[in-house]
């Protein structure tokens, strides 16, 4: 019989035995009789290890060096430049159910099938064994976990985006207390992608923390540690007291105020989430995923579980993403995916430059007009193309950020794309109703997911692609979570996307500095506001003011009695929809009561006005 140890070699073994844990050796025993690997490398905390996987990548060919010192391409295929959700299943056993949003398979019928499928699927290749910690080290709030890969750019990106972890998991003393995941490319063609996609297997094991995931190299369908172990920590969390959320925490400044104010906000993909992270001014913890606690003193403390940015590169150029264009384009280590390169330069789209004819991209050889072999035209590279880099590498870093301890959040912002509903900021009355602002939440698609983009979607809290409990017990929780605390942070909604009739955008992108710091100055009281049936919105005179003095430029009052006008009927018609999704969820009273509530308040505003929009100027105070 096959042994994992003829795999090994001396140093392998040792390091793996280092570790004293039983339940990581059995793990990689068995993946490594199952894969048949013809060569198994540990990665340890030591930078020489960590540079050994960089290497490598460039090696095998995963990255192409690029011509700025410290920065790669790689390309996922062509048909693998988004989450794909399809074939991202929960492992469900017999008697449990989860609820209609989530995508399950039969448990024994999945782990069968997905055996099957990895039987042999390294041979000839190297498997990497690779420790991080979700979360600061040393820290209350951190779990580690175990990524087993044999692509080279997976260990790489999480090099970038997780704390490296070995020395982690020797605290554990044996215990099973880890997240796994286990990846493989699969069968690779001659440009180095995966060649089984229609075998494109991502399969959640909430059972046992683990995750399968194969035939795939985009990173939210292959890093372990990004979206599948989200849905793992959000099924743990859900499970204890505390939130797993599709969140950026980041440290908010007023000008001449001598305070850091820390938010954490959700928004779905491509949406804002990255951007708002990194408005000038402002300090970064993270963009992506936050772990969120009750603190001794009541109050509620975030941590992000990453320690880099997986960012989407379109449209980030120096005028309206200026941080981000200048860590782009400076000496760093940095991986950019499916963006064109051209004579060791990468392109994309909206970078605010003119961009080459010809190059390689994620299809190969690009020239303008070239068609794919379903005739669209392939643009010169992916909508959804992004970068990966570390945060400690960005001069707006928080300083905080890799306290084990956290920082305090005081205020929480759920934002989406909609062109048409919901006003640019907005506070919510209480805790009780932000939740629920936050479980009304919709979004028009984007080239993050496969599939249409453009439709209106439901995401509470921009995280229903990624909640493996039933949405109740989601909800229900949110609701405990502030229930329990002394300190509540104010919850915000956010919307950017606001058009006209044309479809333009009614409002410019660096505006979204001005609900930030608005948000931020009513956390301290500084700033009164209009009660409205939807919440608190911002009175003309301070966004007038805030306008002229931080962004040097005119806010007409005309502008804002436009963009805060309550769209009474849309925003009636999407509590409908609200409804229809939630009525199958057996949902608390207490949801269907602020329901009934906003409903009522619209209502009346609509009959008091006689109108199904109405400017700030023709509300009462409510
Ligand atoms: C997102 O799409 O929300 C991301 C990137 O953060 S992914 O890894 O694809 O989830
Ligand atoms: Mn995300």
């Amino acid at each position: 019989m096959n042994t994992a140890k003829q795999f090994f070699d001396k140093v392998t073994r040792d390091r793996l035995n280092d570790l004293h844990n039983d339940h990581v050796i059995n793990i990689v025993d068995r993946m490594v009789r199952l894969c048949r690997p013809s060569k198994v490398t540990v990665i340890t905390d030591d930078a020489a290890d960590i540079a050994y996987v960089r290497r490598l990548a460039l090696l095998n060919g995963e990255e192409k060096p690029l011509t700025i010192r410290g920065h790669s391409i790689h390309y996922d295929g062509y048909y693998d430049q988004g989450r794909d959700k399809d074939h991202t299943r929960v492992l469900l056993p017999k008697d449990k159910k989860l609820g209609r949003h989530i995508n399950t398979i039969d448990r024994d019928e999945g782990l069968k099938e997905i055996f099957d499928l990895m039987d042999g699927i390294m041979e000839g290749k190297e498997m990497l064994v690779r420790f991080f910690s979700l979360g600061p080290l040393n820290s209350g709030f951190s779990i580690p976990a175990l990524q087993i890969t044999d692509s080279a750019y997976v260990a790489h990106s999480e090099d970038l985006l997780y704390r490296s972890g070995y020395e982690e998991f020797k605290k554990l003393e044996g215990k099973p207390d880890f997240f796994y995941f286990v990846h493989s490319a699969g069968q690779l063609d001659e440009l180095g992608k995966s060649k089984d996609i229609d075998q494109r297997r991502i399969y959640v094991d909430i059972e046992k923390n683990r995750v399968f995931t194969i035939n795939n190299q985009y990173a939210g369908n292959s890093l372990g540690l990004k979206k599948l172990a989200l849905r793992l920590a959000i099924n743990k969390s859900n499970h204890e007291d505390w939130l797993t959320e599709h969140m950026f925490i980041m440290g908010v400044h007023q000008e001449n105020k001598n305070r850091t104010t820390y938010f954490s906000g959700a928004f779905p993909s491509a949406c804002g989430k990255t951007s708002t992270a990194m408005i000038p001014g402002q300090t970064i913890i993270g963009d992506d995923i936050a772990f969120l606690r009750m603190w001794h003193d009541g109050s509620c403390h975030a941590v992000n579980i990453e320690s880099g940015i997986f960012g989407i590169i379109t449209n980030v150029n120096p005028v309206d993403d200026p941080l981000i264009y200048q860590c782009l384009t400076t000496p760093r280590e940095l991986i950019f995916s499916n963006v064109l390169v051209n004579d060791g330069k990468p392109y994309w789209l909206g970078m605010g430059q003119e961009t080459p004819k010809t190059g390689v991209n994620h299809f190969g050889d690009w020239s303008k007009g070239k068609k794919d072999t379903e005739g669209r035209e392939i643009p010169l590279a992916h909508k959804n193309a992004r970068y990966t880099i570390r945060l400690r590498e960005l001069d707006n870093v928080d300083p905080e950020a890799e306290n084990p301890d956290g920082v305090q959040i005081d205020g929480i912002i759920y934002g989406g794309r909609d062109s048409d509903t919901n006003v640019p900021i907005c506070q919510s009355l209480d805790w009780d109703h932000g939740v629920f602002l936050g479980a009304c939440l919709e979004s028009e698609t984007t080239a993050a997911t496969l599939g249409q983009e453009g439709l209106r979607k439901h995401s509470p809290m921009a995280n229903l692609d990624f909640v493996v409990v039933p949405l109740r017990k989601y909800i229900a929780n949110h609701f405990a979570f502030g229930r329990k605390l002394q300190k509540r942070p104010l919850i915000f909604t956010t919307n950017y996307f606001l058009k006209d009739d044309q479809g333009n955008y009614l409002l410019d992108k660096i505006d979204k500095k001005i609900w930030l710091l608005w948000a931020e100055a009513r956390v301290h009281g500084e700033v009164d506001a209009l009660a409205t049936p939807i919440g608190y919105i911002p009175l003309f005179q301070d966004l007038q003011a805030m306008f002229e003095t931080i962004l040097h430029k005119p806010f007409s009052r005309e502008l804002y009695e436009r963009v805060f006008s309550l769209r009474v009927e849309n925003l009636l018609q999407k509590l409908i929809r609200i409804e229809n999704i939630y009525r199958e969820e057996n949902m608390p009273e207490i949801f269907w009561s602020i329901l009934r509530r906003q409903r009522e308040r619209l209502t009346t505003a609509q009959q008091t006005s006689g109108a199904d929009l109405i400017p700030p100027s023709g509300l009462k105070n409510y």
